[in-house]
């Protein structure tokens, strides 16, 4: 299990980017201090990856084909002062209801309870758009006040001019805030995204 395995806790370092603690339950999450961007979105949309694309650090977040990879809460130190935080994802239907309880459990006593959280990253599959569980969350997260930023990864998918013109439709449909367009393959967006999160900085 490794690094998924929940409590897993590695020597301290200085070294950048490091796993802080994987938390299953909120108990274990570490205290807080740094400012935090916390990475939201269906199952297998491709948070982890985006995450390793953000850091530069390929195999720091597991990433998995398989939906339901990130089942826990991961914290990652990313550099002094800020951390990033992998939550689960939602939407994976052959997941127990009991599971999927739980899991939300976990998501909402972060988003809640965080007084580090400054920046929530929804990330969006580029050839979907706004799912149902996507608008849930965006509408959950503006009645807490929490601010988010859209990104909508996996463009590298979309091969054809038709694709590309249809998913922008999907992004912009009914929604008129900014999104940010990113390939956690091609390294798309890396740079946009990180001009986002450095704002909550200053
Ligand atoms: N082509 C392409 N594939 C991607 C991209 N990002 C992620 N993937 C693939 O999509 C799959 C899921 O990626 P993950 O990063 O594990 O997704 P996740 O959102 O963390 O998934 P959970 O932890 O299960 O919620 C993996 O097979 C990745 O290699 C991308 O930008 N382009
Ligand atoms: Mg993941």
């Amino acid at each position: 299990m490794g690094r998924e395995e929940a409590g897993h806790r590695p020597l301290a370092t200085d070294h950048f980017p490091r796993i802080i603690i994987s938390a299953a339950r909120p108990e274990q999450f570490p205290p807080e201090g740094d400012a935090e961007v916390a990475f939201l979105g269906r199952s297998n949309v491709g948070k982890s990856s985006l995450i390793n694309a953000l850091t530069g650090a390929g195999g720091l977040a597991r990433t998995s084909a398989r939906p339901g990879c990130t089942q826990i809460v991961n914290f990652y130190q990313v550099e002094r002062g800020l951390r990033f935080v992998d939550l689960p994802g939602y939407g994976f239907a052959k997941v127990p209801r009991e599971k999927t309880r739980e899991w939300k459990a976990l998501i909402e006593h972060y988003l809640l309870e965080r007084g580090a959280l400054r920046l929530c990253v929804i990330v969006l599959d580029a050839r979907r758009g706004w799912m149902d569980k996507d608008i849930e969350l965006r509408d959950w997260l503006e009645i807490h006040g929490r601010p988010y930023l859209a990104v909508a990864t996996k463009c590298d998918k979309l091969k054809s001019h038709k694709e590309r013109q249809q998913s922008l439709r999907a992004l912009r449909d009914g929604y008129s805030g900014e999104i940010l367009e990113s390939s956690a393959v091609k390294g798309w967006g890396v740079r946009d995204i990180w001009q986002a999160i450095s704002k909550i900085k200053t």
